[in-house]
C-alpha cells in the first residue's frame, strides 16, 4: 500500500511514535516481535498476532528418529523429527512443503487439530547430511480450541470479509484455518483473499468460523518510502549501455522470452512481464531479432512513448537479471520462486512477476505484493514529480531491486506463504534486506563505501533514509537499542540494512570481492559468501524472524555451508551494532562467544 498519501503519513507516524516512545519505550517496542497494528481504514484498525517462533540451532546436527532408516524422505525424517522434538503427536503435524537445496534440505511444517491445520502455528526444520541443523517453531498447546465445524458459512464470511477490507474475493480458493490468539486460544477461521484493484489492497481475511467476526490479516503488499530515504546508486546519469544476451540460461533455460511452449518477441517472458496500464500493453521488437533500443531522454517528460519503452525494457531486464542471479544462490522454483513455467523443478509455477510500469495508482513510490507461491508477484513502479520534468522509478535501479528483494525475502522465509513477514519487526527486516541488496547489486569493487539510496528520483544527495549505509558509527549510529525508539518498518529496516552493510563489509575485508559474483558462486570471496548466507538464513529462519533469531541463522548458514569458517567475523560484525550473544529485549550487547 503505497499511495502518495499513505507514504506520508506513515512518515509522519515514523515521526509522531518516535517522539511518544521516548517518553515510554517499553510499551512500544515490546509488541515488535509478535504484533503489528495494521491501519486498514480510517474506522478499522487491527492488531494482527504472530505467536513468538524458537529457534534452535544445532551447529554440526543432531539425529532425527528416522536417522538410521536409509529409506526415510526428507519429509518422514522431519515429521518425526519435531513430533519427537517437541513431545507432539505426528498425527497433528502436517508438511506445508519442502525442498532440497544444494547444502540443506528445507521442510516447512503446520500444525493441526482434528485435520485442519494453523495457519500460525508453523514451524521449519533443516536437514543436512542425515543431521538436523535447525528447527524454527511456533508450535503450541492452546488452552482452548474452536470446534472444527464452521458454524458461519464461507459466503457469510467472504461479505463480512469484502465489507470491513473495502475490496472484493478474488476467487482463490477459500480455507478453513485455526488461528492463534495472543491470549492462548485458537479461532476457527476461514481465509479469504481480499483484493482492491484501484487502492493496491490485497489481503488474506481471517473471519471467525462461529462468530463470523474479521479476527486478523495478512497483508501481502509491501510497500517503500524511497522517495523520501533513499540509498542511490545506478541511475540514468551514469549512462545507458546496450547488452548482448544478458541472460543466464542456467537460471532460465530457455532465456526471458520463452515458458518452454510459447516464444515472446516483447517484455514479458517466463520469469518477467513489464507493461505499462493492462498487461499486453508490453514492448513489441524494433526489429525481426529482439532488438530493445530505445533511447531515454530525460528532458522530456517519462511519459513520452520512447520514455516509456526505454522504461519497459530496463524493468524487464532488472526483473530477469534478479531472477537469474537469485536463481544460482538459492531463489529457484522449489524454494518458491516467481515463474510462470517451472519446467518440472517443484514449486508452483504461474507466478511470474507482473511489472507495472509507471503505474497509475500512485506516485512518489513503489510497491510490491507478495501472495503465495503460484500466484503472480506483483511489483507497481510510479513516477516521480518532484522535479521538473518528473522521473520514471524504474530508471533508479535501488528501487525496482528494493521492490523485487520483498518478493525474495517473503517467499523464502517460512515456505512460499507470504505469511512469514508480518510482525512490526520482521516486516522492519524487510525493508532492510531490501535495502542491502540493493547495495549488494550495485557493488563493483572490493572499496568499502557509505551507500546512499534513491537519490536521483528525489533529486536530492542524501536521499530519504536517515543515514548513509556506513562502516562508521558516527556516520550512521544505528543499533540494536534503537529499536526501542523506533516504530515504522522502514525506520526498522535501516537498522538491519546498516547492521548486513557492516556485515558484508566485514566478509570483504576477510575475502576480498569477486566481480563475478552475479554468475559464479563458487568463489570464496566476501561477496559471494555474503550472498549465500544472506538467502541461506531466509530458508533457516523461523515465520516472523526477530533480529537475534535472523543473527541465529546467519550463523547456522555459516555453519552449514562453511563449517562455521565465519563464525566469529559474523558474530563482530553484528555484535559492532549491539546485537552480540547477550542482546535481548532490544538492549545491546557487543559480546562475541568465547574464542572469537
Ligand atoms: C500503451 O502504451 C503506450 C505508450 O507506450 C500508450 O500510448 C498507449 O495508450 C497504451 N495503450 C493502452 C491500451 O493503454
Ligand atoms: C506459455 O504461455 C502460453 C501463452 O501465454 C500459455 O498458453 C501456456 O500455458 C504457457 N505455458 C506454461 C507452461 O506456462
Ligand atoms: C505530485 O503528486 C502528488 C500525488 O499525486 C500530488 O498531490 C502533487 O500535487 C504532485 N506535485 C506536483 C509538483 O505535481
Ligand atoms: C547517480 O548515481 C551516481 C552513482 O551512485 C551518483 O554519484 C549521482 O549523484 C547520482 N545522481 C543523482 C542525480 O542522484
Ligand atoms: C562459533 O564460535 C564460537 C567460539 O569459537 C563457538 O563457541 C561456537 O560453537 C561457534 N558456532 C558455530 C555455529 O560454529
Ligand atoms: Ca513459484
Ligand atoms: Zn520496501
Amino acid at each position: 500500500m503505497a499511495r502518495f498519501n499513505k507514504v506520508f503519513a506513515s512518515v509522519l507516524l515514523a515521526v509522531v511514535y518516535a517522539s511518544t516512545t521516548l517518553a515510554a519505550p517499553w510499551a512500544t517496542f515490546s509488541k515488535h516481535a509478535t504484533h503489528r497494528r495494521r491501519l486498514i481504514s480510517s474506522d478499522l484498525q487491527i492488531e494482527t498476532f504472530h505467536p513468538a517462533s524458537t529457534f534452535e540451532t544445532f551447529d554440526q546436527g543432531i539425529d532425527h528418529p528416522l536417522s538410521k532408516r536409509e529409506d526415510a524422505s526428507l519429509d518422514e525424517m522431519a515429521i518425526a523429527f519435531v513430533a519427537s522434538h517437541l513431545g507432539l503427536d505426528a498425527n497433528d503435524l502436517e508438511i506445508k512443503s519442502s525442498y532440497a537445496a544444494d547444502v540443506t534440505s528445507h521442510a516447512y511444517l503446520k500444525q493441526k487439530h482434528e485435520g485442519i491445520p494453523f495457519a500460525n502455528a508453523v514451524a521449519n526444520v533443516a536437514i543436512k547430511s542425515n543431521k538436523v541443523v535447525s528447527l524454527g517453531s511456533s508450535f503450541t498447546k492452546p488452552n482452548k480450541i474452536a470446534s472444527s465445524s464452521p458454524t458461519v458459512v464461507v459466503e457469510d464470511a467472504i461479505s463480512t470479509a469484502e465489507q470491513a477490507l473495502s475490496g472484493t474475493y478474488n476467487q482463490h480458493p477459500t480455507t478453513l484455518e485455526y488461528l492463534l490468539k495472543d491470549d492462548g486460544s485458537a479461532v476457527l477461521s476461514h481465509v479469504i483473499q481480499i483484493q482492491n484493484e484501484e487502492a493496491f489492497t490485497w489481503h488474506e481475511a481471517f473471519v471467525d468460523a462461529h462468530t463470523g467476526e474479521l479476527v486478523s490479516v495478512t497483508d501481502f503488499v509491501a510497500s517503500a518510502t524511497y522517495l523520501v530515504l533513499p540509498i542511490e546508486k545506478q541511475n540514468i546519469t551514469q549512462g545507458f549501455e546496450t547488452l548482448t544476451d544478458p541472460q543466464n540460461t542456467a537460471s532460465s533455460p530457455q532465456g526471458w522470452h520463452s515458458n518452454g511452449t510459447t516464444s515472446t518477441t516483447d517484455t514479458s517472458g517466463n520469469n518477467v512481464i513489464a507493461y505499462k496500464g493492462p498487461q499486453t500493453n508490453t514492448t513489441q521488437e524494433s526489429s525481426s531479432e529482439l532488438n530493445f533500443i530505445y533511447t531515454q531522454d530525460p528532458s522530456v517528460s517519462p511519459t513520452t512513448t520512447g520514455n516509456v519503452n526505454a522504461a519497459r525494457v530496463n524493468a524487464f531486464y532488472l526483473g530477469n537479471t534478479l531472477h537469474d542471479i537469485w536463481y544460482q544462490y538459492g531463489f529457484t522454483e522449489s524454494a518458491f520462486n516467481f515463474q510462470q513455467n517451472n519446467f518440472g523443478k517443484g514449486g508452483a509455477g504461474n507466478d511470474r512477476v507482473q511489472i507495472s510500469v509507471q503505474d497509475p495508482s500512485g506516485t512518489n513510490n513503489a510497491n510490491f505484493a507478495t501472495p503465495p507461491d503460484g500466484q503472480p508477484g506483483q511489483m507497481r513502479m510510479f513516477l516521480f514529480n518532484l522535479t521538473t520534468p518528473g522521473r520514471d522509478g524504474v530508471l533508479e535501479n535501488d528501487i525496482p531491486v528494493h521492490e523485487y528483494t520483498h518478493g525474495l525475502t517473503n517467499r523464502m522465509t517460512g515456505g512460499g506463504t507470504g505469511r512469514c513477514l508480518q510482525s512490526t519487526e520482521a516486516g522492519g527486516m524487510g525493508e532492510g534486506w531490501s535495502d542491502a541488496m540493493a547495495e549488494w547489486t550495485e557493488q563493483t569493487s572490493a572499496e568499502i563505501l557509505d551507500c546512499v539510496i534513491g537519490t536521483y528520483v528525489v533529486d536530492k544527495p542524501a536521499g530519504i533514509r536517515s543515514h548513509p549505509y556506513s562502516t562508521s558509527a558516527s556516520v550512521n549510529p544505528l543499533r540494536y537499542s534503537s529499536l526501542q525508539i523506533l516504530d515504522e518498518i522502514h525506520n526498522i529496516g535501516e537498522v538491519w540494512a546498516n547492521m548486513l552493510h557492516n556485515v558484508y563489509a566485514a566478509l570483504v575485508g576477510v575475502h576480498g570481492f569477486s566481480p563475478n559474483a552475479k554468475t559464479d558462486t563458487t568463489g570464496s570471496e566476501g561477496n559471494v559468501v555474503y550472498l549465500h548466507l544472506f538467502m541461506d538464513a531466509l530458508a533457516l529462519q523461523p515465520c516472523n524472524p526477530t533480529f537475534l533469531t535472523a543473527r541465529d541463522a546467519w550463523i547456522q548458514a555459516d555453519q552449514n555451508r562453511y563449517d562455521g569458517a565465519n563464525n566469529c567475523t559474523l558474530w563482530k560484525a553484528f555484535a559492532s551494532r549491539g546485537l552480540g550473544v547477550n542482546a535481548a529485549n532490544y538492549r545491546d550487547d557487543s559480546t562475541v562467544p568465547s574464542g572469537c
